[in-house]
């Protein structure tokens, strides 16, 4: 708690593109979320590094995402908008931490396993410990929720167990988070291959939608996606394609999935590809001029980036400085 409000923390990479998936299922709801919490919301370069970038690129790429943070709607002076390099407290609680977890728990994750496989040649310490600094992010700010996809729960999971070690050794230092699962329909998948996720990875470009595609692009990439040939227009499992653009129409409207068919029933599948494409760029239009115009700002953005790194770095040392003494490091005079 700070300031009688429950702590929210959670981080995005960046890397890569930021897709439609990435908007709808988490910076959207972080927005909804900022009023009830206190929120963190960290551009996680660190992590970043765990996979081998081009300096110039991932420099350029956090910044677009934190100016992408706010245009998004989430307000800078409300939420705390920072670089997580800027906050040294996460490399130093992280070693700490890793004097707290064990080889076996961290050999257990499926994502270290997916990324060993996928970079073969680059399987380093960073990549096998990104579970431990994850955790350090969301303890130093002794957040009490953390929304994350289900790809991400196994993380907070060790995060949990790592808190309650710690805890049960030295006394009620952390607080322990909880998961914040999201509403539905936020698990929005490829618009080529529907059983996959929509993920800015994606060797496929058609895929994914980006959050900076013009109008055209993504009006091609709608009339381009995979549905099926039944030829009905139901909200179900069976028609995984025609669902998913489904789920998206109703995230971008407002409308529930029954309100979508009602809508379309009858109608054929390029009609309702056509008001998707245009759903879409209407959420896309506002978020691109807004972002363009951020970049513009230089000095406003900087001063965003250096006052709220000061911000963070401000709770993160209250509880760095609890956590080094209860490990028996010296006190500071
Ligand atoms: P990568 O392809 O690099 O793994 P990603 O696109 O899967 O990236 P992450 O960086 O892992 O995205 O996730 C950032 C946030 O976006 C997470 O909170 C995650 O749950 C959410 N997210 C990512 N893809 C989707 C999606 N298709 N639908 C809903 N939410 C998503
Ligand atoms: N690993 C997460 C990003 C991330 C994060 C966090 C999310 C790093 N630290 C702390 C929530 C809380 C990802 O790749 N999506």
């Amino acid at each position: 708690m700070i300031d009688g409000k429950k702590v929210l923390f959670s981080g995005m990479q960046a890397t890569g593109n930021l897709t439609l998936g990435n908007y709808l299922g988490a910076l959207k709801n972080w927005v909804s979320l900022s009023d009830e919490y206190l929120c963190f919301y960290s551009v996680v370069d660190m992590h970043s590094i765990t996979v081998r970038q081009d300096p110039a690129v991932l420099r350029k790429r956090a910044r677009s995402l934190l100016i992408l943070y706010i245009a998004a709607g989430l307000d800078p002076e409300k939420n705390c908008l920072y670089y997580q390099s800027h906050v040294s407290g996460h490399a130093e609680l992280s070693w700490i931490l890793n004097c707290f977890t064990y080889m076996g728990e961290l050999n257990r994750m499926t994502q270290f396993k997916d990324k060993a496989s996928k970079h073969g040649d680059n399987i380093n310490a960073g990549l096998f410990t990104y579970p431990v600094l994850m955790a350090a992010d969301i303890l130093l700010y002794q957040a009490d929720v953390v929304p994350v996809g289900a790809d991400q729960m196994q993380h907070l999971e060790i995060t949990r167990d790592i808190a309650e070690r710690f805890n049960n050794i030295y006394g009620d230092v952390f607080t322990i988070p909880e998961a914040y699962v999201g509403k539905v329909g936020a698990r929005i998948m490829s618009l080529q291959d529907p059983s996959k996720k929509m993920s800015k990875s994606d060797e496929n470009p058609n895929g994914g939608i980006y959050l900076m595609d013009d109008a055209d692009t993504v009006m091609r990439k709608c009339k381009r996606a995979v549905t099926d040939s039944e030829g009905t227009f139901l909200y179900r499992e069976e028609q995984p394609g025609l669902k998913n653009l489904i789920d998206i129409y109703s995230v971008c409207t407002g409308k529930t999935p029954d309100e979508v068919v009602q809508e379309f029933d009858g109608r054929g599948y390029g009609d309702f590809k056509m008001a998707v494409g245009e759903a879409v760029t209407s959420i896309l239009n506002p978020l691109q001029k807004e972002a363009a115009r951020l970049e513009k700002e230089k000095d406003y953005v900087d001063s965003i980036i250096k006052e709220n790194a000061e911000k963070a770095g401000y709770y993160a040392r209250k509880t760095l400085r609890k956590v080094q003494k209860k490990v028996g490091f010296p006190v500071r005079v």
